[in-house]
């Protein structure tokens, strides 16, 4: 940590001057346990905000000017407060960038406190590995550009205008589940969140003799955003087929798989009627995995994490054969108990459940196994669950 500040600071002092008055935020990535492609169907997720993320030193100016460095992405943008368009060309830079014209609508009566920053960032998150690299840095910004403002907008608001900074101006159709992770995350606890409400509650994560550990397929993700937005439009149709016979149908991940097998005829298509039966027996498979961990049933978290696996290999088609071959392989160990993918699929990480005194062994033979069935190198983080969004204050 003490590292990390010298660092920025010390980079601060080149590119911008002195650091003087600059204050320390942070933002965690974040890792699904279970519930994917469920949150922007009204469904049930069960994320975890991680230990590393994105941290932003940030000095107020008074000139309208925000300026906008990473020590470890080469884009550099400036942009005034009230000049704020989407460029291609501006490459992640577009994320702060669309944080700040959400902040100023927000704000709208306002405006004059947005009178510019110099922000230097650091990220120790993979980017398009699943983990929520996008949102961290959505969510650190607009925490850190408010406070800087001297507004005290709740978290939970500055969560929803980072969704729709990354739906409207970057264009990603995201649901709410990262931004909501990443600024609503507490140390040691996963959050069951209900994403039609936003209701919620932190779950212990008593892992008794485990550990989360994540593993990087290191295959970017490439197509997974058109992918992804094609995923949306595939669940809109299959609403509107079951609205036709049940029109109060709100999202679905309002329907019971009850409800479920008795309006299943109706979808013809095979593709749409599979990517629906995932996200209704995802949501269920939350709500069950949520019981089994309140009932220490460790066991029985991993069955959910390894059945949400196949849905989402054979019914919703997200995983490939990057993520397919790590979790074969994780499996293959015995002292894993449950593994997944996480994200948005495609590429991107795993997320496994492992005894304690099979980490090594896990490590060594998933490295082995992956490697003679992909050619490339995993990376692996035994997780560690920390807090949500923040501001550093200690010295
Ligand atoms: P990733 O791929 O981890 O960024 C995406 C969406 C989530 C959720 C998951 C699938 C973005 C920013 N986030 O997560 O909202 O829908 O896929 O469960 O695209
Ligand atoms: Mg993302």
């Amino acid at each position: 940590m003490e590292n990390i500040r010298q660092m920025l600071t010390d980079k601060f002092k080149e590119l911008f001057g002195d650091p003087a008055g600059a204050r320390l935020f942070f933002a965690p990535g974040r890792v699904n346990l279970i519930g994917e492609h469920t949150d922007y169907n009204g469904g049930y997720v069960f994320p975890a905000a991680l230990s590393f993320g994105t941290y932003a030193l940030v000095k107020p100016r008074t000139d309208g000017l925000y300026r906008f460095r990473s020590l470890n992405l080469s884009k550099q943008v400036d942009v005034k407060a009230d000049e704020i368009v989407y460029r291609e060309e501006d490459n992640w830079a577009n994320y702060p960038k669309g944080v700040l014209l959400q902040l100023q609508q927000y704000a709208a009566d306002q405006k004059e406190v947005f009178r510019g920053a110099d922000v230097l960032y650091y990220g120790n998150i993979p980017n398009g590995a699943g983990l929520s690299s996008s949102a961290s840095i959505e969510v650190v910004t607009a925490y850190a550009l408010s406070r800087i403002a001297g507004l005290t907008i709740p978290v939970i608001e500055l969560v929803k205008l980072s969704q729709k900074a990354e739906n409207e101006f970057v264009g990603v159709n995201c649901g709410i589940m990262d931004q909501f992770a990443v600024g609503m995350g507490k140390a040691n606890h996963a959050i069951r969140l209900n994403c039609a409400d936003l209701s919620y509650e932190y779950a212990p994560l008593r892992l008794a003799g485990h550990k989360l550990i994540i593993t990087n397929t290191n295959k970017r993700r490439g197509l997974a955003d058109s992918k992804y937005n094609e995923r949306r439009a595939e669940c809109e149709k299959g609403l509107e087929i079951l609205r036709s016979v049940k029109p109060d149908l709100r999202d679905l991940g309002a329907l019971s798989l009850s409800e479920w097998e008795e309006l299943r005829e109706h979808i013809q298509d095979p593709v749409i009627r599979n990517r629906v039966e995932h996200v209704v027996s995802e949501n269920d498979r939350v709500l069950r995995a949520v019981h089994s961990l309140e009932e220490n049933d460790l066991e029985q978290f991993g069955q959910l994490m390894i059945q949400s696996h196949e849905s989402l290999r054979d019914l919703y088609e997200v995983t490939g054969k990057e993520l397919d071959a790590l979790v074969e392989a994780a499996l293959s160990v015995p002292g894993c108990i449950g593994s997944r993918m996480t994200g948005a699929g495609f590429g991107g990480c795993t997320v496994s459940l492992v005894r304690e005194e099979a980490v090594n062994e896990f490590q060594e033979v998933v490295a082995k196994k992956y490697t003679e069935a992909t050619g490339l190198t995993p990376t692996f983080y035994v997780c560690d669950i920390g807090d949500g969004v923040k501001e550093i204050t200690e010295v």
